[in-house]
C-alpha cells in the first residue's frame, strides 16, 4: 500500500510538473496579434470621382515616387487609368513590402472608402502607409500620401492627413475626351508615352478645362479643385 500511495503520488506531482510545463509553454509561445489598421479615403472634391485607392504598408526598400523623379510605369498605369495591380506586383517585390489593400470600388465626390491592413508587431516599428488613388476626369492625377508611418499609433489611436494632387508627369494635361478615362471624357487610360510637360512627379497645377477657355477640354468648372483633395483617416483599431 505504502508503495502504490508513493506511486499515486509520483503520478499526480508528474501531472502538476506537465500542467505547469503546459501552461508555461503555452503562455511564453503566444505572440501578440497584429496590428490591425482601417484606412478610411474621402473623396473631397466636386467633380473628381477616385479610382479605388491603393494602400501599401512597406518599411524601408519601397516608395511610391519621388518628387522630381519620373514615375515608375507601374505608377503611370494608376496615374493614367486607375489600375492598381501593376503597381501591387511592383511593391510585392520591393524589399520593404508588408502588406496591401484596394478599395472596392469608385470613391464619388464626396463619398468614403475604407481598407483594413495587418501588420505583424515585429514590422510595426517601421511600418509606413502610402496610399495612391486618380482623380479620374484628369489625364494623370493622383491624390497620394507617400510613406506615412504607422509607429506612433497605439491600438485605438488615430490621425487624419489632407492629402494634395500630384500629376505624376507622364501625360500632358490635354483634358482631352480621349484622353480622359473618367465619365466627362470616357477615354483610354494607360498609354506608354511620356509626353507632359516633364518626365517628373510633381504638385498638381490643376485643370484649365473648357469653363477657362481650353480649347478640346471636356471639363468644366465643376472639374476644378483647389488642395487638398482627400483626406484620409488612419485608426489602429488593434
Ligand atoms: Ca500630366
Amino acid at each position: 500500500m505504502r508503495n502504490s500511495f508513493q506511486f499515486s503520488g509520483t503520478l499526480l506531482a508528474l501531472a502538476a510538473a506537465i500542467l505547469v510545463a503546459a501552461c508555461g509553454g503555452s503562455s511564453s509561445a503566444t505572440t501578440a496579434p497584429p496590428a490591425k489598421f482601417d484606412v478610411t479615403l474621402t473623396n473631397l472634391t466636386a467633380g473628381q470621382p477616385m479610382s479605388p485607392q491603393l494602400a501599401i504598408v512597406h518599411g524601408n526598400g519601397f516608395s511610391l515616387f519621388s518628387i522630381g523623379q519620373p514615375a515608375s510605369v507601374e505608377l503611370e498605369h494608376l496615374g493614367e487609368g486607375g489600375e492598381t495591380a501593376p503597381l501591387v506586383t511592383l511593391a510585392s517585390a520591393s524589399a520593404g513590402y508588408l502588406n496591401s489593400a484596394v478599395g472596392s470600388g469608385i470613391v464619388a465626390p464626396g463619398a468614403s472608402s475604407t481598407v483594413t491592413l495587418s501588420v505583424e508587431q515585429a514590422n510595426l516599428a517601421s511600418a509606413k502607409l502610402s496610399l495612391a488613388s486618380m482623380l479620374v476626369n484628369t489625364n494623370d492625377a493622383i491624390a497620394a500620401v507617400d510613406a506615412q508611418s504607422l509607429s506612433g499609433l497605439t491600438a485605438g489611436s488615430s490621425i487624419s492627413l489632407d492629402l494634395a494632387s500630384y500629376d505624376i508627369g507622364t501625360e500632358a494635361n490635354t483634358e482631352t475626351a480621349a484622353t480622359i478615362p473618367g465619365p466627362a471624357g470616357g477615354g483610354a487610360g494607360f498609354n506608354a508615352a511620356r509626353d507632359d510637360v516633364r518626365n517628373a512627379v510633381y504638385l498638381h497645377p490643376g485643370v484649365v478645362t473648357a469653363s477657362d477657355g481650353l480649347s478640346g477640354s471636356a471639363l468644366n468648372a465643376v472639374h476644378r479643385w483647389d488642395n487638398p483633395v482627400a483626406r484620409i483617416k488612419i485608426v489602429r483599431v488593434q
